[in-house]
């Protein structure tokens, strides 16, 4: 019968001595190996007369564990040297401090965005949004731009295969989706998101470029409301004091319509290159919405009335932040990017 207990010393001292992964191998077949000697102390069981068998039956196990845990100590003991012997033939340093990993930063027009619908959010407004892809019913006709009228032109429009599916040329068609959805509830909602014109890019316009409108239609509405809500934002978005012009202008969807300016926020209206020496900023348009629009998005005109205003985020930064060239925005060059990092 094999004695078990000076097979498991020798077991453990031939495993002391191996000392890298190959000995452990060489090791783990010769003792724990499917034809290896605790396999054949286990085998020699079977020949043992009846009455020896549970006793040697139950020692044989313990023998067995005993090296398997003597096998798997051994084996985690090795993997721990062999990393310990890398880390320091490689000079690694784990006190040494991490590598920052790259955060991103807010995009000019998000933070911009997101400046605006705080300031309109205050005074009530809800932030609307709309399809991108638009029809020409919704891009132009509700909205008082009837097939062949001269303001199109302004408003060169991308088209896709389907006939009369277009990208929008401005957020405008979103509102009226917005009034459909609510009417004849009265509504406040910006209306924020991309649109984009068929034209030549310059250093002030693209192709692609985000607007926020506005509309409020309810009883009683009157330009007067229009004023206050663009000096309260006027004032909030570039500083207190500000002064606002409101000039005569023309849109198909508002009558009247004017354009607004602030005094100049570089020179104070002194005039200088910014303000081209006018000592105004033009910074967005607005009027009293049209009576075809308001019955277009479901509102009775003679009872109902209502204000819309439009700007430019991009050009709002910009004047903000003395930007000299829309093409920044959106051709990502990091250094822009950072620059105006928050
Ligand atoms: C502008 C200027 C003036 C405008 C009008 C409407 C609508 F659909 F309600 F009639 N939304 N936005 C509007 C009016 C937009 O952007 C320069």
């Amino acid at each position: 019968m094999p004695d078990l207990t000076s097979l498991q010393q020798q077991a453990e001292t031939e495993l002391a001595q191996a000392a890298d992964a190959e000995a452990l191998e060489t090791w783990r077949i010769r003792w724990l190996g499917r034809k290896g000697l605790v396999q054949q102390a286990i085998d020699h069981l079977a020949t043992l007369p009846r009455e020896e068998r549970a006793a040697y039956g139950k020692a044989v196990n313990a023998f067995k564990q005993a090296v398997q845990a003597a096998y798997e100590a051994r084996a985690q003991a090795l993997k721990e040297a062999q990393l310990a012997a890398e880390l320091t033939a490689e000079g690694f340093d784990p006190t040494l401090p991490g590598r920052r990993p790259a955060v991103g930063r807010m995009h000019p027009t998000t933070r911009t965005l997101r400046d605006i619908y705080a300031i309109f959010a205050a005074m009530g407004f809800q932030i609307y949004t709309a399809r991108d892809v638009e029809t020409d019913e919704f891009n132009f006709q509700l909205l008082n731009f009837p097939k062949g009228h001269p303001a199109r032109e302004m408003q060169d429009t991308f088209y896709t295969t389907v006939p009369d599916v277009i990208l929008r040329t401005h957020t405008s068609p979103g509102q009226i989706r917005a009034m459909r959805d609510y009417a004849p509830e009265p509504i406040r909602v910006i209306l924020p998101g991309r649109c984009h014109r068929y034209e030549q890019v310059t250093a002030r316009s693209e192709m692609m470029f985000y607007q926020v409108e506005g509309l409020a239609v309810g009883r009683n509405v009157t330009f007067g409301d229009l004023k206050g809500t663009l000096v309260a934002f006027a004032n909030q978005m570039f500083g207190e004091g500000r002064k606002l012009r409101f000039r005569c202008s023309h849109f198909p969807f508002t009558e009247p319509s004017a354009e607004v300016d602030i005094d100049c926020i570089i020179c104070g209206g002194k005039g200088c290159r910014v303000c081209k020496y006018t000592g105004w900023l033009e910074i967005l348009g607005c009027g009293m919405v049209h009576p075809t629009v308001l019955r277009n998005g479901g509102y009775d005109p003679d009872r109902f009335s209502g204000y819309a205003f439009g700007m430019g985020p991009e050009r709002i930064a910009m004047l903000r932040h003395g930007i000299d060239d829309i093409r920044y925005f959106y051709s990502n060059d990091v250094r822009f990017l950072r620059q105006l990092g928050w």
